[in-house]
């Protein structure tokens, strides 16, 4: 159901060499005619012919109201009530036989957009289909993630070469913008098909609207606000290091949004290119009838407001008039529920849609009142939001608000940051681009786009883009345990930059909020010395570079295919190759920082067995608890005293001072 989203499922689907041979009466009208021929014309060159059970199909009525050739966004409360009812007919399947059959159904009927995204969260959360693989967005989608131009030349390669033959196409960079524009100095990172995927992938396993036993994850509103608060600061670091300033966050509703973006996308299942946005739209109120929908700026504004009080109480008020505090354990994943929002906010009708809304105002400003018939622009789609440069103004305007509710909270006092009778003497890298030096360049890999090309002849195309890399490298830490016994330390390591846009050094409380992730683990301490070595490339926060861009050879479905690990849940996680920020190639200046926390003060008690654990910084684990105790972000996601970074140092935390380098040549593809 994932190659080929418009092909009906009937035909031979490639790689698989499989066929579905369907009841007569799912075959839709345009078929109907030629329903008898069909097993056999689509069917001669498949080695297996999948019956499909003929079963009492349910009500679907609502998602089909979505036309077959339209854009399909989860902002639109209208569209996100479809899919949430395909999401619940999905999961209400007995078996894998019924769901296959249904799928077979739908697929000829419903928008390929959103039976494909209904579809990836049911089969992430059926219990008889764990395992099962979502391929990436971008295989089954590529048109959303790069230039309409090389699906034109995908044509031609795959009608005039055979498979096997075919050279890579490549895909350019930089080409949505002039140098002129100086937002474009950061468009590999808004651009980049890891980061979107990340994303997308990300709103995949945190669905806002389904039953509420999908949506209801462990600290999911938290991390709501944590993992868009790490973009945030990972964009501004990426800006630093281009000589832009720090974000502006947009909270001025009337105001023009400055930066305009025009992003060459075409959709190829609506047959339309992505509208752009002008230099200097203004917000406008939206009547859209055909999307349901109607409402005022003004209604941001109050929405502002009613989060704002209740922060300022520290407590929210319920449907029922019960209030229910804002306290520094939970008050930020109520907050996260209430402000993304979903199912699972306390109040939607008081607190409403403030994030969710922000994204439908900005991607409807260029016809608000659909007298030009025109669709979202991209930042109405999680797949391709983070190309935008205002999704970062309005993300950092989401995260203001839940820094006022952080900076009501007491600092951290010595209890919790100490760690007694541990002491990191040092951090320091070792590999990378020399002494205390990460090195970053250019790389080229491989994408297969075959999978996303309807009706063409079967076989690989492989597309050939480009996009930051590092080089790999050892985080060295020197722990010294005097307790005299063995303890187990949680390690959080994170980056960020010295200076300001001026070359002041900066402030703590500006430097927190720059802080990324780097790296989070638990280690034994034995008393006396430790040596604890870590690579780059076991990173919490990201996904190792093959699962984000799979090699030609490792697709699923591929005999042998040694990447035939899930793709589902562990498809979430910062794509690999941006984990270190671009640097300069005079040496960006940056602090490595690393603190050694007791772990039995962080740990949950769970198993882990089986899941996928390699990016739960950012994501999470499948079916498991948030696993790390502490709040997210810890112990940068409150104010200090601290005027600067040496101030806030404990004995059980290090820093260095180190440089990302970039150079600028590319490298081809890791094998
Ligand atoms: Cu991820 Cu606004 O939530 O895009």
């Amino acid at each position: 159901f994932f190659n080929r989203p418009t092909e009906p499922c009937f035909m031979n689907k490639g790689e698989d060499n499989a066929a579905f041979e369907l009841p007569d009466h799912y075959y839709p009208d345009k078929y109907k005619t030629v329903s008898s021929a069909l097993a056999n014309r689509f069917g001669t060159d498949a080695s297996v012919t999948i019956p499909v059970r003929n079963i009492a199909l349910p009500n679907l009525d609502l998602p089909m109201q979505l036309p077959y050739n339209e854009q399909f966004s989860l902002f639109v409360a209208k569209h996100r009530k479809m899919a949430g009812k395909l999401i619940d007919v999905f999961m209400s399947m007995r078996d894998v036989d019924d769901l296959l059959s249904l799928c077979s159904y739908c697929q000829l009927r419903i928008n390929p957009y959103m039976f494909n995204y209904c579809l990836s969260v049911a089969i992430l959360h059926r219990p008889d289909t764990k395992g099962i693989q979502v391929p990436p967005v971008v295989e089954t989608f590529p048109d959303k993630f790069v230039d309409p131009k090389v699906f034109r030349r995908a044509r031609e390669v795959t009608s005039v070469v055979p498979a096997g033959a075919r050279m890579p196409i490549t895909i350019p960079t930089n080409y949505t913008a002039a140098d002129s524009e100086p937002e474009q100095r950061v468009a590999y990172f808004r651009e980049d098909i890891g980061i979107n995927l990340h994303h997308w992938h990300w709103h995949l396993v945190y669905p806002f609207e389904a039953e509420r036993s999908i949506v209801a994850k462990d600290r999911r509103g938290e991390l709501f606000y944590y993992m868009h608060q790490q973009i945030i600061a990972r964009y501004n670091v990426e800006r630093m290091c281009n000589n832009l300033g720090r974000v502006t966050r947009f909270n001025d509703f009337r105001q023009p949004i400055a930066e305009g973006y025009f992003p060459k996308l075409d959709s190829q299942v609506a047959s339309r290119s992505w509208p752009p946005r002008f230099a200097n739209t203004t917000l406008r109120d939206l009547d859209r009838p055909v999307d349901q929908i109607r409402i005022d700026v003004s209604e941001l504004d109050t929405w502002r407001e009613r989060f704002i009080q209740a922060i300022e109480n520290g407590f929210i008020v319920l449907p029922n008039g019960r209030q229910i505090p804002l306290d520094e354990n939970t008050g930020i994943d109520e907050l996260g529920n209430l402000m993304e929002s979903s199912v699972i906010s306390r109040n939607r009708a008081y607190y409403g849609d403030l994030h969710n809304m922000g994204h439908v105002f900005i991607s409807y400003a260029h016809d608000p009142d659909h007298r030009h018939l025109e669709q979202y622009g991209v930042m109405g789609d999680s797949a391709t939001a983070m190309r935008d440069p205002v999704f970062y103004r309005w993300h950092a305007y989401i995260d203001d608000i839940f820094v006022l509710h952080k900076d009501k909270l007491q600092p951290y006092q010595d209890n919790v940051l100490d760690f007694p009778g541990i002491r990191v003497s040092s951090i320091s890298v070792e590999g990378g681009a020399g002494a205390n030096t990460l090195g970053s360049h250019w790389q080229q890999s491989l994408a297969e786009l075959s999978r996303g090309l309807d009706f063409t002849p079967r076989g690989s195309v492989l597309a050939r883009f480009t996009h930051l890399h590092h080089d790999d490298f050892n985080y060295v830490i020197e722990v010294n345990n005097t307790s005299g016994q063995a303890r187990m330390g949680t390690f959080r390591i994170f980056l960020a930059p010295t200076q300001d846009e001026r070359g002041s050094p900066l402030g703590f409380n500006d430097q927190r909020r720059l802080m990324i992730e780097l790296d989070k683990f638990s280690e034994g301490l034995r008393p006396g010395n430790n040596t604890i070595r870590r690579r780059s490339t076991d990173s919490s926060v990201t996904i190792p570079f093959e699962r984000t861009f799979r090699a030609q050879s490792a697709r699923p479905g591929d005999p042998g295919s040694a990447d035939a690990a899930e793709f589902d849940f562990c498809g979430c996680g910062w794509p690999h190759h941006m984990l270190i920020p671009k640097g300069t190639q005079q040496g960006y200046p940056v602090v490595l920082y690393v603190m050694v926390s007791n772990w039995e003060d962080d740990r949950i008690e769970q198993d882990l067995v089986g899941s996928c654990n390699d990016a739960a910084s950012y994501c999470g684990l499948r079916d498991r608890k948030y696993p790390d105790r502490r709040a997210m972000g810890f112990p940068f996601d409150r104010r200090a005293s601290a005027n600067n970074l040496s101030d806030f140092l404990r004995p059980n935390m290090a820093v260095r001072e180190c440089r990302i380098r970039f150079t600028d040549a590319v490298q081809q593809q890791q094998q």
